[in-house]
């Protein structure tokens, strides 16, 4: 009996709930920590991360959202959405962006609800990262899938797509999200 009661402690400890962190939380503005490596665990706490990206219909997703500050991002813009065209990166970093070109999208953030807004990054980066299996891997990505990367490194800087945006932009979306947050807890009660 203790053997499972420790156990089950254990599993509680490590368990992380995927509840999606909003605005207006400090995680949300914190700095995550590399990961040393790539283990077991660390991997299947990046396949959560896919599946509750997945579950949010989002394109992306960073450890901050989901409350937890270790360098890891999952990125799936296929049509599949199934995992096998998925992106997940450990200790994701640019080492290469185009200086000379540009890319404009409306970008959204699970962490931002119902918000939208065009925001400018270079078009083309070189990025370097872990993969679950702890091996070394860079990779080039334009357009969407580098706006989407850059948007969830972002997340691991403490960085929000409206801080890209003109402080009166910032002051508007803000607003509507302590009112979403406001009419999500009265729905609860
Ligand atoms: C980041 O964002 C991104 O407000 C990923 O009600 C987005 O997956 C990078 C979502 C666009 C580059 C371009 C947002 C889902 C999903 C919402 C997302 C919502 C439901 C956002
Ligand atoms: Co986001």
């Amino acid at each position: 009996m203790r053997g499972i009661e420790n156990h089950a402690k254990k599993l509680l400890m490590t368990m992380t709930n995927f509840d999606l962190r909003i605005l207006s939380d400090d995680v949300l503005r914190e700095k995550a920590l590399p990961v040393a490596t790539v283990d077991a665990e660390t991997a299947s706490f990046m396949r959560a991360m896919l599946d509750a990206m997945y579950r949010h219909q989002g394109i992306g997703l960073a450890a901050n959202q989901v409350g937890v500050l270790k360098r890891i991002i999952v990125v799936d813009l296929s049509e599949a959405r199934d995992g096998t065209e998925a992106l997940l990166m450990a200790n994701p970093e640019i080492i290469w962006q185009d200086e000379t070109a540009t890319y404009t999208y409306k970008e959204g953030c699970l962490s931002v609800p119902e918000q939208y807004a065009d925001v400018t990054r270079p078009k083309r980066i070189r990025v370097r990262y872990l993969d679950v299996n702890n091996a070394m891997q860079e990779l080039e990505a334009e357009d969407l899938l580098s706006q989407a990367i850059q948007h969830e490194i972002d997340h691991l800087n403490g960085v929000l797509f409206i801080d890209h945006l003109s402080s009166i932009k910032r002051g508007i979306i803000t607003r509507k999200v302590e009112k979403w947050l406001r009419q999500r807890e009265t729905h609860v009660m």
